[in-house]
């Protein structure tokens, strides 16, 4: 770790506090070019620290840049992770208040729910498979607290990885007859497709994405408890949204999910 422990708690009530005041503010790298890789699940982890001392709950978790697509949009090379807390989480079908946000956009994910748990290292995709429990399509509403999106790795893993809002509906589908790979991903904006995809844009195939999140937290002494939801990440770049915008995400075999801006 290069910063100290006041440094931490200083920068996570900073960003904390632009998520909650919708403030944007340039990437903490700017000020801090030192900070390493423990400094930054450092600040992130503060910053669940600080959710779940106000009351709120940790549901879930999510992968993140797990997609060639996002990685070449952020110009980043590696997946990262990050936390869901119940107040993040929005009914399918729902509206979303965009003046909470900063500058919005909408991912099409595959959302995993485990039903045993799964501890790295040495997770597989096989390990995933048989741990889950179904899966459901999710929107996630990303909203990096950085100015214009602009940020290194380390800045985005303190920012909780831009987690903001997310959406899952549809069926809550078994896996058994399903192949992951090949279903078909149709991001739709006010009824116009504006991004398609396959479930292989995420990793080669989204179990993998939850093999990898279960590596990286085996390596902090950590695992992924039963009943978890985890978002696999992002199929398609993401797509910017404003008031007034309806998105639905349509995944093959899956169903449907919806939500609304305004
Ligand atoms: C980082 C979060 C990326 C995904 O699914 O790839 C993410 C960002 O792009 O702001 O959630
Ligand atoms: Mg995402």
């Amino acid at each position: 770790m290069k910063l100290d422990n006041a440094t931490i708690l200083r920068l996570a009530e900073h960003l904390e506090t632009c998520e909650l005041e919708a403030r944007d503010t340039p990437k903490i790298t700017d000020e801090h070019p030192e900070m390493d890789w423990e400094d930054a699940y450092a600040i992130q982890y503060a910053i669940r620290d600080r959710k779940l001392a106000r009351g709120d709950k940790v549901v879930g978790l999510k992968a993140g840049l797990t997609s060639r697509a996002k990685m070449k949009q952020m110009n980043v090379e590696d997946p990262v992770f990050g936390f869901l807390a119940d107040s993040f989480a929005v009914p399918e079908g729902g509206e979303i208040d965009i003046k909470k946000l900063i500058h919005p956009k909408v991912e099409p994910e595959i959302a995993f729910v485990t039903k045993a748990p799964l501890k790295g290292p040495g997770c597989h995709i096989g390990a995933v498979l048989a741990a889950t429990d179904f899966v459901v399509p999710a929107i996630e509403i990303i909203d990096s607290r950085y100015r214009d999106f602009k940020f290194d790795l380390k800045s985005v893993v303190a920012d909780n990885c831009s987690s903001s809002r997310f959406v899952v509906g549809g069926s809550a589908t078994p896996i058994d007859d399903l192949d992951l790979r090949t279903l078909g991903v149709v991001l739709e904006k006010n009824g116009v497709a504006v991004a398609i995809g396959a479930g292989a844009a995420v990793l080669g195939h989204p179990a993998a994405a939850i093999a990898m999140l279960a590596n990286m937290l085996g390596r902090r002494g950590e695992e992924i408890p039963a009943g978890t939801l985890i978002l696999s990440g992002g199929i398609t770049e993401a797509v910017a949204v404003e008031a007034g915008d309806a998105v639905s995400l349509r995944i093959q075999s899956l169903g449907t999910v919806s939500v609304r801006f305004n």
